[in-house]
C-alpha cells in the first residue's frame, strides 16, 4: 500500500519512522510519502491561505496549491486514489471504515490548516475518474490542522495490514465484536496487587463462564460511557 500526506508541515509524520508502522515501512508493506503543499506555490512568499469570501474570522486554504499538489501526485501513481480530506464537517472515522480503507492501493491525506480548504478542491477532485474523495472527522472536536488526524486514521488503517500486527487473532477478535474491541477489564499477574484481587471467573478455567463475563462487562461499560 502506498500512502502520501500532503501538508505544509510534512515533519509532523517523523513519528511514522517508528513502532507498528515503522516495521511495515521497513518490511515493505508500507510505502509512506510527506509532500510539502508549499512546493507547489509560485510567490516568494510560498503563501498557501487568503481571507474567505463573504468575511468571517480566520483564512481559507487556496485551491491552487492544492491542485498542482494533488495533479502532480496523482500523476505520479500508477493505480487509483482514495483521497481522504481531514476536516470536523466529514464524516465520522470508524473501525469498519479502516477495514475498507485496508483495501486501498494508494491513500492520499489532505491535512489543511487554518479554517479549512477551498471546497472546490473537493469538488473538483470528485470529477476525476481515477480519484475516489472522502471527508472524513476523526470525532467532533477541532483541531488545529488535519495532521494528527491522519496520523490517527494511518495508524488505525495500517495496523490492519496482514503481516503489521504480530497478533492476527485479535484482529479477528476485534473485527468480529460489534460492540467494540477490548471493552471489558483486562488483568495479569499477579494475581493480588495493592489489596486488589482479580476476578475469581478468569481463574476458573471456564471458557464459556469466561465470555460470558467479558460480555456482560463490555455491555455494562458502555451503557456507563453513554
Ligand atoms: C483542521 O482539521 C480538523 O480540525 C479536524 C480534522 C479531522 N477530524 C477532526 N475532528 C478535526
Amino acid at each position: 500500500m502506498k500512502i502520501t500526506a500532503i501538508s505544509i508541515f510534512p515533519e509532523y509524520f517523523a513519528p511514522l519512522e517508528l513502532s507498528l508502522i515503522g516495521k511495515a515501512r521497513s518490511q515493505n508493506l508500507i510505502d509512506f510519502e510527506a509532500v510539502n503543499l508549499r512546493n507547489f506555490t509560485h510567490d516568494n512568499h510560498h503563501t498557501v491561505d487568503d481571507t474567505p469570501y463573504g468575511g468571517g474570522a480566520g483564512m481559507v486554504m487556496k485551491p491552487e496549491p492544492w491542485g498542482e499538489a494533488l495533479d502532480s501526485v496523482i500523476a505520479e501513481s500508477s493505480t487509483d486514489i482514495d483521497l481522504i480530506i481531514l476536516t470536523p464537517a466529514g464524516k465520522k472515522f470508524t473501525q469498519r471504515m479502516a477495514e475498507e480503507m485496508v483495501k486501498s492501493e494508494h491513500l492520499v491525506f489532505a491535512c489543511g490548516r487554518y479554517e479549512g480548504i477551498d471546497a472546490r478542491v473537493a469538488d473538483y477532485y470528485r470529477s476525476v475518474s481515477k480519484v475516489k474523495v472522502q471527508e472524513i472527522s476523526i470525532g467532533d472536536y477541532v483541531l488545529n490542522g488535519g495532521e494528527v488526524a491522519a496520523l490517527v486514521m494511518i495508524e488505525a488503517i495500517s495496523r490492519l495490514i496482514p503481516g503489521v500486527i504480530g497478533n492476527p487473532e485479535s484482529l479477528a477478535e476485534e473485527s468480529h465484536n460489534e460492540i467494540g474491541a477490548l471493552e471489558y477489564p483486562t488483568y495479569t499477574k499477579p494475581a493480588e496487587w495493592r489489596g486488589l484481587t482479580v476476578p475469581e471467573v478468569l481463574m476458573s478455567g471456564n471458557h464459556g463462564h469466561i465470555a460470558q463475563w467479558r460480555r456482560d462487562e463490555a455491555l455494562r461499560r458502555s451503557k456507563l460511557a453513554e
